[in-house]
Order: C-alpha cells, then sequence, then structure tokens
C-alpha cells in the first residue's frame, strides 16, 4: 500500500513538472540581444566637436584648413566627468562630419588633427575620449559621416574604400564601441579636393552598406548602428527632441532608407514592422549641433530639458542629447549648469518608488503558478514579468495602497524579449468609491512614463484594452514627483496688459508692482493684468506644496506700446514694421537688402514723455542678420527738430542677443530715431526685434 501511495505521488509530481506552464509565444520580430542592452541605456551624451567649432559653421565645406583646429584647452576628460555627473550612460563622439576633418590621425587623409596646430599634430582626440570614457565608467560611441565634401574622390569608388578604411580603425584603436551613428546627410556641393562642385551619390547603394555592417559586426559585435533606417536604432524623424506618444520599436525596416522621405513614420514606427528597430530620439542642448558664442544665451531652459527627457526615454525612445563643446575644448559653464538641473530634477520625480511592497491583482494570470503573476509587475526585478493565457488580450491589473497615496507619475515597461504587445491602455484611480479614468494611452514598448496632475488614491488600476496578444509587462513603478519650480515668465502685450507664468500648473506665482520683494503673502497671479505707467515688478514662483519658492524675476515695465506709430523708415516694406514694438520677442522687421544707407526708423510714441533711456533688442532668429552694433539715438517733440541724444555701441551683441538698455540725459520728446550706423553683416541691412524706451 505504502509502496503504492508512492508511486502515485511520483506519477503525480511528473505530471506537475510536466504541466509547467509555457510562456506567452514571442510576437513579431524580436530584440536582438545588442539592441536589448541598448535599451536600457537611456540616456546618453552626443558630442558635436570638429572644425566646424572653429569657423562657427554647421555644415562645413571641406575647404577648411587642418591649421583651423586648434582647441586650447581641449580636455576629454572634463567632457567625460559633465556627462557622469549628469547621469549619462555614454559619449558619442563626431569623429568626421560632412566637412571630412578627422579628429584622429587617420591614415586615408591628410585633413586630420596629425596637420593641426594643436599638441603639434601628436593629438587623438578619439584615443583621448575613449579612455575618458573608461575612467569615468562611460560607454564609447563614434558619428562617422559617410559624406565627405573634403575628400576630392568622393562620389567615386575610391573613397568608399577610405571611407570603410575610416571606419575599420575607427573600430580596431579605440577599445569598445557601444554604438556606430550614420549620418542621413549625403551629396551635394563641396569643396572635393578643389573641385568646389556639386556630387550626387545614390544613398542606398553607393557607400556599401553590407560591408559596412559587416565590419561593425565582425570588430565591434556588441555595438549598434544607428542611421535613419537602422539596422539596429533608427532615427526618431525629428531633431526636436520628442517621439510620438504612440512609438512602436519595429519597422517595415525594407521600406526605409538614409534619407528616406517619408521620415515622419520614424517618429511612430509601424505597428505591422517586420524588423526591431527602436528610436532614438537626438536634440542639442542649444539651436545648433556645433558650438557657437551667439547661442550662449539660448541652451535650453530646464522645463524644455525636463520634457525631451519624458517626451523620449518616456516614450519607448533612448535620450541622445547633445553638447557642442565650444572652442576651447570644453562643455561650456551654462550647459553643465542645465545638465545638472535637468539630472536633480529627474531625480528628485523618481526619489521614491511606490509601488514596492503594495498588494497587486490581476483579472487574469498566466498558469496558477509564481512564474507569470501579476506581483511580478513590482517584484524590483525586470526578468520577471506579469503574463496573462493566450486568448487574454485584454485584463487589468489593480494596486491596492494600505493608505491613499498621491501618484502623478507612473511607469511601465514589457517584457520586451517577447515582442512589443501593448495598442492600447487605460490608468484608473479610484476616488470616493468610483473608477475614474486618470490618462489613456497607445503603445508602451520597453518604457513608458506618464505624467498626470497629482491624485491621490488608494487604489490604482491600468486597464489594458488591445494588445497583438497575450500580456507580458514586466515592471511597473508609480512615483509622486515634486512639482517643477522654476522663475515665472513675464510677457507683456502691446495695450500693456501683462502676464506671468509657469509650466507647471500647480505652481504658484506672487509678484509686487511697488518694488518691495514679493513674498507667499503677496498678491497671487491668477490673470492678465494692466500696467499702463513705468512700474517696477518683481515675481516669484512658489511651490505650495511645500513652500519652496525661486529667487525674484524683476522686469522694468515702462509705458505701454499701444499708440505707438511707425512714422518713417529709411527703406523696408512699411506693412510689417509693427512687429518691431510688438512686444513680442519673436518677431522681427528689417530694412531693405542691398541699400547702402544707413538704416534708422523713426516712431511717433503718441504723447511727449521725459525720455531717459531706450533699449534694443536684436533679432532672435536662428540665422540672425542685420544686428546693429553702433547706434545713435534721436529725440524729437515735433518730428522736424531732432536731438541727438547718445551714440555708442552694443558692445559683443552679436554673440550675445539679449536687450540692450542704454540710459541718457533725461530729454522730452514724442519722437524717437534709432540709428544704425554699423551693422553686423553685409550692407546697412537692419534688423529690429523690440525697441523700447525708458521715460522718467
Ligand atoms: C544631421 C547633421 O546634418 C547635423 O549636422 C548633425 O550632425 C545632426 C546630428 O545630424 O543630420
Amino acid at each position: 500500500m505504502k509502496e503504492l501511495k508512492l508511486i502515485v505521488f511520483s506519477v503525480l509530481g511528473l505530471f506537475i513538472s510536466c504541466s509547467k506552464v509555457e510562456p506567452p509565444k514571442p510576437i513579431g520580430p524580436l530584440p536582438s540581444e545588442r539592441q536589448l542592452a541598448w535599451h536600457e541605456l537611456d540616456y546618453y551624451a552626443f558630442v558635436h566637436f570638429n572644425m566646424n567649432t572653429f569657423t562657427n559653421m554647421e555644415w562645413g565645406t571641406g575647404g577648411e584648413k587642418p591649421e583651423q583646429f586648434n582647441p586650447s584647452e581641449l580636455d576629454t576628460r572634463q567632457w567625460a566627468r559633465v556627462a557622469k555627473e549628469a547621469g549619462m550612460e555614454g559619449i558619442i563622439l563626431t569623429a568626421k562630419h560632412h566637412d571630412g576633418f578627422c579628429l584622429w590621425p587617420t591614415k586615408t587623409t591628410e585633413h586630420s588633427v596629425k596637420n593641426s596646430p594643436w599638441k603639434e599634430g601628436k593629438g587623438d582626440v578619439l584615443k583621448d575620449l575613449s579612455e575618458a570614457c573608461k575612467e569615468y565608467g562611460l560607454k564609447f560611441g563614434i558619428y562617422l559621416s559617410p559624406w565627405d565634401r573634403n575628400h576630392e574622390d568622393y562620389g567615386k569608388p575610391e573613397y568608399v574604400l577610405d571611407f570603410h578604411e575610416q571606419l575599420r580603425e575607427l573600430l580596431t584603436n579605440y577599445g569598445d564601441i557601444f554604438e556606430v551613428w550614420f549620418d542621413g546627410a549625403n551629396g551635394g556641393s563641396g569643396y572635393y579636393g578643389g573641385a568646389n562642385e556639386t556630387r550626387k551619390i545614390d544613398n542606398k547603394t553607393y557607400y556599401e552598406w553590407e560591408k559596412t555592417t559587416a565590419m561593425i559586426r565582425e570588430l565591434q559585435p556588441n555595438a549598434v548602428i544607428f542611421s535613419d533606417a537602422g539596422p539596429d536604432i533608427r532615427w526618431v524623424g525629428t531633431e526636436e527632441g520628442w517621439a510620438n506618444e504612440t512609438n512602436w520599436s519595429i519597422m517595415r525596416a525594407d521600406e526605409v532608407y538614409p534619407g528616406w522621405p517619408r521620415y515622419v513614420e520614424l517618429r511612430s514606427g509601424h505597428e505591422d514592422g517586420t524588423h526591431w528597430l527602436p528610436a532614438e530620439v537626438n536634440t542639442s542642448i542649444r539651436p545648433g549641433w556645433y558650438y557657437h558664442p551667439a547661442e550662449d544665451h539660448q541652451v535650453k531652459s530646464l522645463p524644455r530639458l525636463v520634457r525631451t527627457y519624458y517626451e523620449s526615454v518616456g516614450r519607448n525612445g533612448n535620450f541622445l542629447l547633445n553638447l557642442p563643446v565650444d572652442h576651447r575644448g570644453l562643455v561650456h559653464e551654462t550647459d553643465v549648469q542645465q545638465l545638472m538641473a535637468l539630472k536633480q530634477q529627474i531625480d528628485k520625480d523618481f526619489a521614491k518608488e511606490l509601488l514596492v511592497g503594495v498588494q497587486v491583482e490581476a483579472t487574469d494570470e498566466r498558469g496558477a503558478g509564481p512564474e507569470y503573476r501579476a506581483a511580478n509587475v513590482n517584484d524590483g526585478d525586470s526578468n520577471t514579468y506579469w503574463a496573462t493565457n493566450d486568448s487574454i488580450k485584454k485584463a487589468s491589473i489593480t494596486f491596492s495602497f494600505d493608505a491613499p497615496t498621491e501618484v502623478n507619475r507612473i511607469l511601465l515597461q514589457e517584457y520586451i524579449p517577447l515582442g512589443q504587445r501593448v495598442k492600447n491602455f487605460i490608468l484608473l484611480a479610484e476616488i470616493d468609491g468610483k473608477w475614474k479614468e486618470i490618462d489613456g494611452q497607445t503603445t508602451i514598448g520597453y518604457k513608458r512614463i506618464l505624467r498626470f496632475n497629482t491624485v491621490k488614491a488608494a487604489k490604482f488600476r491600468i486597464l489594458f484594452m488591445d494588445a497583438k496578444g497575450p500580456l507580458a509587462i514586466s515592471n511597473i513603478e508609480m512615483y509622486r514627483a515634486p512639482n517643477l519650480l522654476t522663475q515665472p515668465t513675464v510677457q507683456r502685450k502691446k495695450d500693456g496688459m501683462v502676464s506671468l507664468s509657469v509650466p507647471d500648473k500647480n505652481v504658484a506665482v506672487h509678484y509686487t508692482l511697488d518694488g518691495s520683494e514679493p513674498s507667499k503673502a503677496s498678491q497671487k497671479y491668477t490673470k492678465p493684468f494692466l500696467v499702463d505707467s513705468p512700474t517696477t515688478l518683481k515675481a516669484i514662483s512658489v511651490d505650495p506644496d511645500d513652500g519652496r519658492q525661486t529667487e525674484t524675476v524683476l522686469r522694468k515695465l515702462d509705458v505701454p506700446k499701444k499708440d505707438w506709430k511707425i512714422v518713417d523708415t529709411s527703406s523696408g516694406n512699411l506693412m510689417d514694421t509693427d512687429k518691431l514694438m510688438d512686444e513680442d520677442p519673436n518677431t522681427y522687421w528689417a530694412t531693405d537688402e542691398g541699400v547702402n544707407i544707413i538704416q534708422e526708423v523713426i516712431i511717433d510714441l503718441g504723447k511727449t514723455y521725459t525720455l531717459s533711456g531706450f533699449t534694443y533688442l536684436p533679432i532672435q532668429e536662428r540665422y540672425p542678420f542685420g544686428i546693429i552694433t553702433n547706434y545713435e539715438f534721436y529725440v524729437s517733440r515735433n518730428n522736424k527738430r531732432w536731438t541727438r541724444v547718445i551714440r555708442g555701441e552694443f558692445g559683443n551683441v552679436v554673440n550675445n542677443r539679449i536687450e540692450q538698455t542704454v540710459p541718457f540725459k533725461a530729454t522730452k520728446g514724442r519722437y524717437i530715431k534709432l540709428r544704425g550706423i554699423k551693422v553686423a553683416g553685409k550692407d546697412y541691412r537692419t534688423s529690429f526685434a523690440e525697441i523700447g524706451v525708458i521715460t522718467e
């Protein structure tokens, strides 16, 4: 009898172990090992530093001379330290950009650092940076432009041999490479060894991509290859720093090629993709990829960088943030400051994971054992996942806190080794006994982060509405991020109405109009208000949750411009003149091109004031022109007899296009005249973003 029991039990045991539940079947194309490793990087740096840094260009012609490359304090360890401290995982460097200058002493061309004065031609930026990355525990990647505007053979097979050889040198001599970045810009005009002509190539065939891929696989098997079309990583179809909310990591890759005209599709991938081809979101911390002193005041703001983080990492893309290293060879101080501000904010946002240890339940679980249970989503292990049964594409998972908890971020991850599945999901919270929808979205993929207004609830539910097959969710996290506290932005309309704004609408703004320091007790901003006489506005932002406040913003507001009229201009279209006094810094008006006379504008202020100064805001366009560097300013009571009240120079205005304020001896007048007696650029074409006055 005893024996029989034993046999029964062992047969049963065998049966149980045989009936081990199978994982869900993979769906669609799957990521390779190297792609999986890449997904985990999230955030890393691009460095654009090369010949253009010294010629103040974005795209060099190829006709530059190696002697022009001459950084005074090049320090790749500073780049690596900054990237590390900023929380980045690696650095990708422009080893060669379209102008063809090589940052390493390649054997393929004379157009390289070896003929530059830097380190007397003995330097190698690639070597320095690869060592610095190693020292700081960062990954190292290379950007090698296929287009070469310097090479005399560009367009012929000979160039392709050199291009491949350059790649070989880079892949062989600088240790581990994690990513090889090929740009889509290809062919066109160039220096081409002095030919100075336009050369066209066929993007699909000219570079023999099969060969480059084979070489990379052979020499750096772990490196991912980036281009518009992959094969491993795709461009996201914009340089503005975002992916679409719907973002599939798969694409019908055979349709895509470098320079693909349907690049907009790269922003969301293809739901019916045939290849795993995830998106990398590349953008620069400044308007340009390369350093331009004139963009020192245009380093992206903290709210903008935070938004970019959420719209890249939070939308199933990796974030490749470009740092335009300056002509000293350093990451500029302002950029460093913004990088650290972003790091601090992201650290704060994700400081405390709330779902750890929280009770979880799902409407369906694959098998009865622990393997695919719902609790795998908050066990802190990304290798375990919650999966549903084969027929179940729609299911919900509910988290029950012990007490009502404030939440404003949710992070979700699919178990992508089995493919990307989720097509539609909704987040709900139980408020006053009822389930309320907080957000509804489409794809998840490797990582999706949703930001929403703080909700206090004890129960949260995610309803997966549709998926390509049974669910496989590896991770769900929730956070209560603090408000994004930034100084208020002041805007004034032509009619004198003033508005104050902050990107986070939970943050309060308080202000004073009598010159006193604002505090939480000062007037709280609720709607635009009128300022119709000279006034000092001071404002702060306050976080109502914890009482933190910003430093004070001070704006001197003068008489409104509502009755101002343009009386005359030396040339130019009179239709648009309003733009130079519309209080909008981003619009401008300019005099005509090719008019070789000193240019000026005359404004009627509508009534007589005692004037004690004027302001001039230079054009804020990406490619500015007509900036006044030397001026004369005149005042008149009657538009007939004019007094020149001041003349002078706006120091460094071309590089630093901030508002210029020029005080002068108090003078009564109704008409003003601003004349540009020297203008940056050709002839006297003169531009104005805004003219203002200071009255007594
Ligand atoms: C673009 C290039 O043409 C830019 O100069 C820059 O390198 C950017 C990252 O890619 O397509």
